[in-house]
């Protein structure tokens, strides 16, 4: 029963001692070290090896470091092959806390200060006039939208299917974007990486926004049409934006977006995997996984998240 476990971005001296105290009956290995790949059962990933998967040919399920699995290539794993993501409240909690943050700022105009450097007063608008889209409205969507609404603000959320939130206003599938994006002054990004939310951050939906709104991207980067977001900055559209996630990470140090004193760049730390929260997590889907058991948070492959 060998359990292997590969990330380029997570700390398995981390994650590995806590994973084997948790599971003092199982072989938790790192990937470089495993003797026989065909043995290994179960795969705790942030990302694939660069070998990939195709010699772990007893492989029953793939368990995501991250909320977000398209890092794994899920296309490139068998079908069969269950793969599961990471829920846990503490990475809801942060980026809670991050989104707030950026919808602060952006309200009592910060982002102008930051930039102007000059004695120029201009008063908020009433907070419960201020309206932030969410987009997608899934474990870190809802209750990002559920505390913007604690703090006062007018949110709408947009989702594939129909959703309830109270105090929210929730709108669903390709045929609402339009609507719900009309006149939003903060735009959150926290849809997963699909055929069908590529590039979605564009200028089509820049244009629907408040003149001078701001996004908050802390999806994926392949939502964002970069240059999309450099215009609508320029023409004035766009008044700013906090990035936290990019196509190529980290973002090369030539890139356009570090020149651009509008784009607010942190280096995808919205929502870090925790292994003190994480591990016991993962553990338990490590334990349902070998005894056969159905997962926690499993992805819906069809879906693609
Ligand atoms: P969930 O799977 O719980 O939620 C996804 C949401 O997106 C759902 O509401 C879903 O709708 C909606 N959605 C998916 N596809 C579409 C579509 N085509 N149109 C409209 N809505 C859509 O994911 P999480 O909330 O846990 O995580 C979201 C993403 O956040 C992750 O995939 C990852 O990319 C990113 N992330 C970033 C982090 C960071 O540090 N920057 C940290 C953690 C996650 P429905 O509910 O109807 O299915
Ligand atoms: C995640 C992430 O998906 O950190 O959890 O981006």
């Amino acid at each position: 029963m060998s359990v292997v476990f590969h990330s380029t971005v997570d700390d398995p001296n981390e994650w590995i001692p806590r994973l084997r105290e948790l599971l003092p009956d199982v072989d938790v290995c790192p990937w470089a070290e495993v003797a026989d790949l065909s043995k290994v059962r179960v795969a705790v990933l942030w990302d694939q090896p660069v070998t990939g998967l195709g010699a772990c040919t007893s492989l029953v399920a793939v368990l995501s470091l991250g909320a977000g699995i398209n890092q794994l290539e899920p296309e490139t794993i068998p079908p069969g092959v269950q793969i599961a993501r990471l829920v846990d409240p503490n990475l809801t909690g942060a980026m809670t806390e991050y989104c707030l943050a950026g919808v602060l700022r952006f309200y009592r105009n910060l982002h102008v200060y930051e930039r102007i450097r000059r004695w120029n007063f201009s008063a908020p608008i009433p907070r419960e006039k201020f309206v932030v889209g969410v987009m997608g409205l899934g474990v870190l969507g809802s209750a990002v939208a559920e505390r913007l609404k604690a703090n006062g603000f007018c949110v709408r959320g947009w989702s594939a299917r129909q959703k309830s939130i109270a105090g929210v206003d929730c709108y669903a599938g390709p045929e609402a974007l339009g609507s719900f994006a009309q006149r939003v002054h903060c735009l959150i990004c926290l849809l997963p990486l699909t055929k069908e939310t590529k590039g979605i951050l564009s200028a089509r939906l820049f244009s629907w926004l408040e003149r001078g709104a701001a996004v908050i991207n802390v999806g994926r980067g392949g939502h964002l049409v970069e240059p999309d977001l450099l215009a609508a900055l320029e023409s004035g559209q766009l008044g700013g934006a906090m990035l936290d996630v990019f196509s190529e990470e980290p973002l090369p140090a030539d890139h356009a977006f570090w020149r651009d004193d509008r784009i607010l760049i942190t280096p995808h730390v919205a929502a870090i995997s925790d292994a003190r929260s994480g591990a016991p997590i993962v553990a338990a889907n490590i334990r349902r996984a070998l005894r056969g058991e159905p997962l926690l948070n499993v992805v819906d492959r069809s879906r693609g998240y």
